[in-house]
């Protein structure tokens, strides 16, 4: 076993730091760098990497020691684990380290005092971190700052870092940016000093005389000095500002979008541990699942009442479940219904038997329903849209696809028809059995079944007086069609027959209103009465 004993490195403090939260236990296998222990004075908390790699043999600090520079943290075996053993810094080297750190930092070049000084604000120095990304900035421009007022955020790796004002004044340029990254010595602000008049940013002729006059070997100003920071963490200083956690805890709360002022803590003086974030998280999903979940139909074994067969789903079956059941869901569905007259529609269609037999084609009232969508949805384009995801926009479709649902052995499946405006009946009518047969035989492909912006769902064949389909999300509208029937209808003075067609419009209401639905509808009905297609 090689033994090494992990210290505590230069935290850039002279007094003593608290122990804030051990990171690890006996028996841990350790990467070099990897976090230890977060040590806090009262206000800065800095997490301390291990300086080797391999397995914790003794923990030698807990929580609320209070340690110095040098104290001993950890017992490692490093023969165990890893295979990293970066040497721990020689005494020399810490000792050299900590002198550097103590150098005075050097002071940027002083302006005469009455001057309406530009002060360039810089980040100091931030230890050996580059590049070091900017996740909060603190100001904006026009601000007044005091010097040690935060000016932004910065977290590497390992800490969050607050880059104080090296001076006081009004910030009249911010130079970076959330999100971009930052190195020691980089001018991140500018500032006018205090005293001078903003927006002067070069010494006025006479009044830099009148200060030479009345203060001839006056002292240069205080200059833009940046404050040596090593890699102390303000830990006040970041979004959840009120919230006391150190940057560790910080960066999970933002990957998982959790407000730490909601979080209790339950470290020394209230700080917010990585456990009080999960037991947060755990109990937000345990109460998000009482109030939101479905309850789970129970399991019922039906062989008890009587004989059964288990039959696997086909795969379009169980997609359609799942598809159903987002839908339904997700979608506030509204149905309005409505008949078309659709007596000289079928008169026409039945009067084009002999063109239909020569074309090849089977001429049903589906053609004429998709071409009269695709009119609508050109009259009326709010139906022509899709939620963005976001919730903040709406897409609006400059095409015309129009979904056919289809009913097959396998299961129910909906090809796609593009471009139905450009297309004329008998394009329809030939497109849509080609589809249909090819659904029936398993060979629809994918984009045969993609890019639908409206669907039509027949069972006109079949029968019933109505229903009330399910958007096709997220297409926002679904057309329901039923069995066309000869009812009596009155024209004024008599009864007269008529062939009337039971419509049912179900739609998304988060996305149509129901005036935009009634004026869709309305038109459909009204294109199917009249001679559109002619
Ligand atoms: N009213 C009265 N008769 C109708 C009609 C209607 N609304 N729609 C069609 N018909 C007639 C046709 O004219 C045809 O009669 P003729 O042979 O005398 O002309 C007959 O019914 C059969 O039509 P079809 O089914 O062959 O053709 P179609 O164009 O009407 O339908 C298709 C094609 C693919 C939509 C259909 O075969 C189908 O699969 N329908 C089921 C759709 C479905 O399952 N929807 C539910 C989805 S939600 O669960």
């Amino acid at each position: 076993m090689s033994k090494q004993i992990v210290i505590v490195p230069d935290i850039g403090t002279d007094g003593a730091a608290e122990v804030a939260e051990v990171l690890v236990s006996e028996g841990d296998i350790l990467e070099v760098e990897q976090s230890v222990l977060v040590l806090e004075t009262d206000k800065a908390s800095v997490e301390v990497p291990s300086s080797h790699a391999g397995r914790v043999t003794a923990v030698l600090v807990k929580e609320g020691d209070e340690l110095q520079t040098g104290a001993a943290i950890l017992e490692i075996d490093t023969s165990a684990g890893g295979e990293s053993t970066e040497a721990a810094k020689p005494e020399a080297e810490e000792k050299a380290t900590k002198e550097k750190a103590e150098e005075p930092a050097p002071q940027q070049e002083a302006k005469p005092a009455a001057a309406p000084a530009r002060i360039e604000v810089t980040v100091p120095d931030i230890g050996d971190a580059a590049d070091v990304e900017v996740i909060e900035l603190s100001v904006k421009e026009g601000d007044e700052v005091q010097e040690g007022d935060s000016i932004l955020v910065l977290e590497s790796d390992k800490a969050s870092m607050e880059i104080p004002s090296s001076a006081a004044g009004q910030v009249i340029e911010l130079l970076v940016k959330e999100g971009d990254t930052v190195k020691q010595g980089q001018v991140i602000a500018v500032l006018q000093s205090s005293g001078s008049a903003p927006g002067t940013d070069e010494p006025k002729a006479s009044s830099e005389a009148e200060t030479k006059a009345a203060a001839p070997s006056q002292p240069a100003p205080a200059p833009a000095q940046p404050s040596p920071l090593t890699s102390e963490v303000l830990v006040n200083a970041s979004p959840d500002s009120e919230a006391y956690a150190g940057p560790a805890v910080r960066k999970l709360a933002r990957q998982l979008d959790v407000d730490l002022r909601k979080v209790k803590g339950s470290g020394p003086r209230g700080r917010i541990t990585k456990e009080d974030l999960r037991a947060y998280v755990r109990e937000a999903l345990k109460q998000a699942g009482k109030g939101a979940a479905i309850p789970a139909v129970p399991a019922v074994d039906f062989a008890r009442f009587g004989e059964i067969k288990r039959v696997k789903m086909s795969k379009i079956q169980r997609a359609t479940a799942a598809n159903m059941h987002r839908a339904w869901l997700n979608v506030p569905h509204v149905t309005q219904f409505d008949d078309a007259d659709i007596t000289e529609l079928e008169a026409y269609r039945k009067a084009q038997k002999a063109e239909a037999e020569k074309r090849g084609v089977k001429l049903t009232p589906l053609a004429f329903l998709i071409k009269a969508c695709a009119l609508t949805l050109k009259a009326e384009p709010s139906f022509n849209v899709s939620l963005d995801p976001g919730g903040e926009h709406i897409i609006e479709k400059q095409y015309v696809h129009i979904g056919i649902a289809v009913d097959t052995p396998q299961g129910l499946v909906v090809p796609v028809i593009r471009d139905v405006d450009q297309k004329d009946i008998w394009q329809l009518a030939e497109e849509s059995m080609e589809l249909a047969t090819k659904a029936r035989e398993g060979k629809l492909m994918p984009r045969d079944m993609q890019g639908g912006c409206f669907t039509i769902s027949s069972l006109g064949a079949i029968g019933g007086r109505g229903f009330t389909p399910i958007v096709n999300t997220p297409e926002v509208g679904i057309l329901g069609v039923s069995k066309a029937s000869v009812q009596p209808a009155w024209d004024g003075k008599k009864f007269v027959p008529r062939t009337l067609l039971p419509l049912s419009l179900s739609y998304d209401h988060r996305a149509i209103n129901g005036a935009d639905a009634g004026r869709f509808l309305t038109h459909l009905v009204g294109l199917l009465g009249s001679a559109f297609w002619e």
